[in-house]
């Protein structure tokens, strides 16, 4: 994390988001039943896998990852929950409020937040909750997710710490609830909105990001400002932001006490089909790792070949990451990449010479206390955190 100009970032102009209906660019299929999509481009992305029309939901083709350590922001994953977007922001007349169990209530200008507050860069992975939900086993409702709804950016903005110490806390705020410009379609749906306790939103590291890889927010990655929680599953990280609230008591909001829950146990799973006893609200990423240089299948010439990809945590930080290119019986340490801090993608590579003949190539990573992936799925009935060992079979001839 380091302190950088402000300059650069105060120029800006209205970002718009319209039409919405998504150009036609043919279909990709991803490895699970029922798992045809179509390839979709909205405005400001590539084409892209598309998972819902309304709201928005789009998906980072896989072979993205290995185009880089950064996920370009027109590759960047789109997640929403509710169809009511905003279609037009103008950077001129949006206010971030800061109110509740505060000594003085806050607007604040995007002009205001880039000038007057200490402005940091983080790079820092979003992932979704249900990432490669559609791998469970036995199925599970919610979005049928291959991989691609991951992604690692440079993130620019400011404490919120400095934000929330200018209006001051008043004692006895324990929690920070978070709401964005979307709304949902009817009234009895609730507006999407999160909270964090009081100490990780002073952490100094949640911050409020209004840029992204050098660059305005996308306006679906959340223009023109959004919450960034790094280590944390995405669905903290609120787009749109517009109105932070300090609270006296915890959050009692539908997005928080009856979703994203997860089984309150060591392994936050049970038994396949099962249920869990009790719950709690999902929080940081666990460990995970996955081949981006050669896809599942894939035919490689016999030999040396240099395999490639990416491993990352909830902030612990990668120590080793491993290659076994004999479907578990024998690991061999890979070489890791530029290390852009413990909440980024880590790169790793790998130079396997092989035979003639079929391989089933997995990799696995570890943080430095040791923990490592599971060689069997773990389940859940939310589908979410799935981080099973990933095998890539490879056809050298
Ligand atoms: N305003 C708003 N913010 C939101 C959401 C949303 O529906 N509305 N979804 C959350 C979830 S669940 C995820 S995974 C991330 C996805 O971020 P992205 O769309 O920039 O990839 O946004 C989060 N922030
Ligand atoms: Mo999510």
């Amino acid at each position: 994390m380091t302190l950088i100009q402000r300059r650069s970032f105060l120029a800006g102009a209205a970002a718009s988001l319209a039409p919405l209906p998504a150009a036609a660019q043919g279909t990709i299929e991803l490895p699970f039943a029922n798992g045809t999509r179509p390839l979709v481009q909205l405005p400001g992305k590539r084409p892209m896998i598309g998972l819902t029309a309304r709201p928005p939901q789009l998906e980072t083709p896989f072979e993205v990852f290995d185009e880089g350590v950064l996920t370009p922001n027109d590759a960047f994953f789109v997640r929403y929950h509710l169809s009511q977007l905003p279609t037009s922001i103008d950077p001129a007349s949006y206010r971030l409020s800061v109110q509740g169990h505060v000594e003085r209530m806050l607007s604040l200008s995007l002009e205001e937040l880039k000038r007057d507050f200490p402005v940091q860069e983080i790079v820092a992975v979003n992932q979704c909750s249900g990432n490669s939900r559609g791998f469970f086993e036995p199925r599970v409702g919610g979005g049928q997710l291959g991989h691609g709804a991951m992604g690692n950016a440079r993130w620019t903005g400011v404490p919120l710490r400095a934000v929330l110490d200018r209006a001051g806390l008043r004692a006895g705020a324990v929690q920070v609830a978070f709401k964005g410009l979307d709304k949902a379609p009817l009234k009895a749906i609730p507006d999407y909105e999160k909270a964090l306790d009081i100490d990780n939103a002073r952490d100094g590291e949640v911050m409020l990001a209004f840029a992204m890889n050098g660059e305005d927010l996308p306006f679906l990655n959340g223009y023109p400002l959004r919450l960034i929680v790094p280590g944390y599953y995405g669905t903290y990280w609120i787009k749109h932001l517009s109105e932070i609230t300090v609270l006296d008591a915890a959050f009692e909001g539908y997005w928080v006490k009856s979703a994203y829950r997860i089984p309150d146990n060591e392994c936050a799973c049970v038994a396949p089909g099962g249920k869990p006893d009790s719950t709690r609200s999902i929080g940081r990423f666990n460990i995970r790792s996955f081949i981006t240089s050669h896809a599942d299948g894939a035919k490689v010439k016999a030999g040396p070949i240099e395999l490639r990809g990416i491993a990352f945590n909830g902030g612990e930080g990668i120590a080793r990451v491993q290659v076994s290119p004999d479907g578990g019986a024998s690991w061999q340490e890979a070489r890791l990449g530029e290390d852009l801090g413990r909440y980024s993608f880590r790169q790793w590579s790998l130079a396997l010479p092989l035979a003639v003949g079929r391989h089933a190539v997995k990799v696995r990573a570890y943080s430095p206390d040791g923990t490592t992936q599971p060689l069997e799925p773990l389940w859940q009935p939310a589908g979410y955190m799935r981080n099973v060992v990933e095998t890539v079979t490879l056809e050298a001839a």
